[in-house]
């Protein structure tokens, strides 16, 4: 269950995390209108530290443009409020929520006339899959929801309204008793999980779908492309097949909640040995290395809380 932390910004400022509250005919409760993100803040050698700060905030303005959505702040200014939430909460590690969303005010459809509410919170999450999850690997299934066709609901955007579909696919599969589902696209080919991004290994090579089958661009995803090419391993984005899962080596999910979240079996097929494979743990070592300091930070991918000019 969520603890509260102290204070949530709210528009540029602080309010008591309990005031944080919309009213139920705010556009965004009937028609879905939000934008948001999930980033984490990590404790480091140098104390707190954001991970992939501007390339949420950037992702965040992406959605919100899909949408035609005008934030009243730039990039700069949401990323120093998000490090201002850690401090005001004087969180170490815990997972940083910002929401734009339409507001109260019109009726109907067209939000154009609401309000944009933007609202930052932060609080501890654990780990999303289970605690057993990162080092044992998780039993998935193959969804029998599809994710959104192209032109229906945007993949691209992190949108309120998308994670309908998410819960679809969730809910099934823990009906069914696996942890995660995974959704293909309306061509039939592997999209991703209900809340991660996927990829397969197979012959020492790393396969991901591309963004045209309806996936999230997500920053771990990203993340795991440029770790794997700095370590030598390809890297392919392309269509892959359902049964490309069954007869892979390997498997595994990425996310900022799931982080590398190996897969020891889908539909109870087992996957390669039925538990995390080489390549997922030595990314999983590269990208945990990253945060604790073991390798270097090479590409700024760390905006410490504490630091003056944390913001690039
Ligand atoms: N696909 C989906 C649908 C998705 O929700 C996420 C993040 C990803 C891919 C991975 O993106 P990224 O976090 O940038 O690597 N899902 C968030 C959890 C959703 C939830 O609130 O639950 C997350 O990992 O924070």
């Amino acid at each position: 269950m969520l603890t509260p932390t102290e204070k949530i910004w709210h528009n540029g400022r602080f309010i008591r995390w309990q005031d944080a509250t919309v009213h139920v005919l705010s556009h965004v409760v009937s028609y879905g209108s939000s934008v948001f993100e999930g980033i984490r803040c990590y404790s480091t050698a140098v104390g707190p530290a954001i991970f992939r700060l501007p390339e949420h905030v950037r992702r965040m303005l992406d959605s919100a443009k899909i949408y035609r959505m005008e934030i009243p702040y730039t990039a700069e200014q949401l990323g120093e409020a998000m490090l201002e939430v850690v401090r005001t909460n004087k969180m170490e590690a815990c997972y940083v929520k910002p929401i734009a969303m339409r507001g109260y005010g019109d009726v109907g459809v067209n939000g154009a006339k609401n309000p944009i509410e933007v609202y930052i919170a932060c609080w501890e999450w654990g780990k999303y899959l289970g605690e057993e999850a990162l080092a044992q690997g998780v039993d998935v299934c193959v969804s029998s929801w599809n994710r959104m066709a192209p032109n229906t609901l945007p993949a691209m955007a992190k949108a309120g309204a998308n994670y309908m579909n998410s819960q679809l696919i969730k809910m099934e599969a823990v009906a069914n008793g696996y942890v995660e589902g995974i959704a293909l696209d309306t061509a039939g080919y592997v999209s991703e999980g209900s809340g991660e991004n996927i990829f397969v290994v197979r012959d020492g090579k790393i396969h991901t779908p591309p963004l045209g089958a309806s996936v999230l661009p997500g920053i771990t995803r990203d993340t795991i492309l440029t770790l794997a090419r700095d370590n030598g391993i390809p890297v392919i984005e392309t269509l892959l097949p359902r049964e490309m899962l069954y007869i892979a080596d390997e498997v595994f999910f990425s996310g900022t909640a799931a982080e590398i979240t190996p897969i020891r079996s889908i539909d109870r097929i087992v996957i390669g040995k039925g538990h995390r494979g080489p390549v997922t743990e030595q990314l999983q070592n590269e990208y945990f290395g990253v945060i604790a300091g073991s390798r270097p930070d090479r590409y700024g991918w760390l905006s410490p809380v504490y630091a003056a000019a944390a913001v690039k």
